[in-house]
C-alpha cells in the first residue's frame, strides 16, 4: 500500500495545524501510524489520496448512517445552498427538524439546534444548573460528553486514547464540580448522591457507551439512574449523540422505555454537516434565553444547510423498514465475525449494539473502565495497520467504536471478514 502523498500532506498540515489534525484521535497517534487523507467517500467506501480504497467502518464517527455521498442529501445539501448558506435569522427548515426530532422522541417537546455535540452537552449543564439551582454533576468514567471543562475529567476518546485523566487548563474549581461514577455500577452513583444529597444538578451518561470502545449498559442501569436522579431531585441527562437514531426512528430511551429530562443529539440528525441539539420538557427547554434566563446563542444554529441535510438524512431513516435491513447487515458481519475471532486464541472479545461494535484484545468481558483497560491497545495498533492494508478502515484507537452504515452490503460483509481474519493471524 502506498500513502507517500498522505505522508507529505501530513508533514504540510503539520506546519499550520497543531499535530496536524484538526480532532486528535484522527492522528492515528494511537496506532502509531500515519493518518490517511481522504480524498472522496461514496457509498460504504474512502479513497485517500494515494488512491487506495477502504470500506469505512469510521463514517465520519456516526453521523453517516446512510453511508457517505448519499444522493438525496447531497441533492438536499446543493438545494440549499443555492439559496443562500446561512441567514442568523429564523427560517423555515429549523421547524420541520426541530418537529421530526420532537415526534421521534416523546422526552423532547422542544429542542435547541447548536453546531456540534459539544455544544449540546455544554448547554444542556447550564440549563440543568438553572433549572435546579445545584452545581455539581455526576458523569461516567470512560464516558465522553465533547470537550468543555466540566467534562474533561476521566473522559474517553481521544482523552483516553492519549491517557489523560484530566485535561490542563481545565480550572481546579471546575473540576471540583465534577463528580465521577463507575458505568453499569450503580452503588457508585448512590454514593456520590449520599455525599452530596443537595448538591447535584444532574447525572449525564451515554446509554450507550460508545467512547471507550463499545459498552453497553447492562439490564437495570439505567432503570436505576432514572430512579435516583428522581429520588433526589437532580435531572437525568441522556447524552445520545451518537445513539440518537442510530437503533431507531428515536433515541436509544424509546427502546428502553425511560425518560430522560433533557437528551442530547447531533452526529445523525445533522446528515454529516455539523449540527448538535438539546431538548426536553417544556417547563425546563422554557428556561432557554429568549423565553426564560439561561443564556445560550450561535451564529450558525439552525443554518439551513444542516437543517437540510439533517431532515433529508431523518425522511429516509423513517421510511419503511430501514432499521431492520441495516441490523440485518449488521448482524450478518458481526455474527460471523465473532466466529473467526473465536478461532484466534481465546484473548478477542466483542461487544455488539445493533450497527455498532467494538473488538477488545482481551478475553475479559468488557463492561466497564477498568475492563476496557485491559485491552491489549499494542496489539489494537498492530491490527489496525494489518486491516488497512487489507483495505478495511476501522477507527484509529481501541477506544472509539465501528459504525456500519445502510450502504454497506454484503461484499464488504465477506471482504471484512476475510481481511479480519488475515489481519489476526498475521498477528499470531
Ligand atoms: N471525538 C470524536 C470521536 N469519539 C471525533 C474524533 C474525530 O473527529 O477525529
Amino acid at each position: 500500500m502506498r500513502t507517500e502523498r498522505s505522508i507529505e500532506l501530513f508533514a504540510r498540515a503539520r506546519e499550520y495545524i497543531p499535530g496536524g489534525v484538526n480532532s486528535p484521535v484522527r492522528a492515528f497517534k494511537a496506532v502509531g501510524s500515519n493518518p490517511l487523507f481522504i480524498k472522496e467517500g461514496q457509498g460504504s467506501k474512502i479513497y485517500d489520496v494515494d488512491g487506495n480504497e477502504y470500506i469505512d467502518y469510521v463514517c465520519s464517527w456516526g453521523p453517516l448512517i446512510l453511508g457517505h455521498s448519499h444522493p438525496q442529501v447531497v441533492q438536499a445539501i446543493c438545494e440549499a445552498a443555492g439559496k443562500g448558506s446561512s441567514f442568523g435569522a429564523p427560517c423555515e427548515q429549523e421547524i420541520e427538524l426541530a418537529q421530526m426530532i420532537c415526534e421521534a422522541i416523546p422526552a423532547v417537546e422542544k429542542v435547541r439546534m447548536v453546531n456540534s455535540g459539544t455544544e449540546a452537552t455544554m448547554s444542556a449543564v447550564r440549563l440543568a444548573r438553572a433549572f435546579t439551582g445545584r452545581n455539581h454533576i455526576v458523569k461516567f468514567e470512560g464516558c465522553y460528553h465533547g470537550h468543555a471543562d466540566h467534562f474533561l475529567i476521566q473522559a474517553g476518546s481521544g482523552l483516553l486514547t492519549a491517557g489523560v485523566p484530566t485535561s490542563p487548563g481545565v480550572p481546579e474549581a471546575f473540576a471540583r464540580h465534577t463528580l465521577v461514577a463507575r458505568y453499569n455500577d450503580l452503588d457508585s452513583v448512590q454514593k456520590l448522591f449520599e455525599q452530596a444529597p443537595a448538591d447535584i444538578a444532574a447525572v449525564i451518561v451515554e446509554p450507550v457507551a460508545g467512547n471507550m470502545g463499545l459498552v453497553l449498559p447492562e439490564p437495570g442501569f439505567l432503570e436505576g439512574l432514572r430512579q435516583i436522579t428522581k429520588e433526589y431531585g437532580s435531572l437525568l441527562i441522556f447524552d445520545e449523540v451518537i445513539s440518537g437514531f442510530r437503533f431507531c426512528f428515536g433515541g436509544y430511551q424509546n427502546i428502553v422505555n425511560i425518560e430522560p429530562d433533557l437528551t442530547t443529539l447531533g452526529k445523525i440528525i445533522g446528515g454529516g454537516l455539523p449540527v448538535g441539539a438539546y431538548g426536553g420538557k417544556k417547563e425546563i427547554m422554557d428556561r432557554i434565553a429568549p423565553e426564560g434566563d439561561v443564556y445560550q446563542a450561535g451564529t450558525l444554529s439552525g443554518n439551513p444547510l444542516a437543517m437540510a441535510a439533517g431532515t433529508a438524512s431523518l425522511r429516509i431513516l423513517r421510511e419503511g423498514k430501514f432499521y431492520e435491513v441495516l441490523e440485518s447487515t449488521a448482524a450478518s458481519l458481526c455474527e460471523q465475525l465473532e466466529q473467526v475471532l473465536e478461532g484466534h486464541d481465546g484473548i478477542l472479545s466483542m461487544n455488539r449494539m445493533k450497527s455498532l461494535f467494538s473488538i477488545f484484545f482481551t478475553g475479559e468481558k468488557v463492561r466497564d473502565y477498568p475492563t476496557v483497560l485491559q485491552s491489549d491497545s499494542g496489539k489494537y495498533a498492530r491490527f489496525h495497520q494489518q486491516l488497512l492494508q487489507g483495505g478495511v478502515y476501522f477507527p484509529p484507537s481501541q477506544f472509539e467504536v465501528c459504525f456500519i452504515s445502510s450502504a454497506h452490503d454484503g461484499q464488504d460483509v465477506e471482504k471484512t471478514l476475510k481481511t479480519v481474519d488475515k489481519a489476526l493471524q498475521q498477528l499470531q
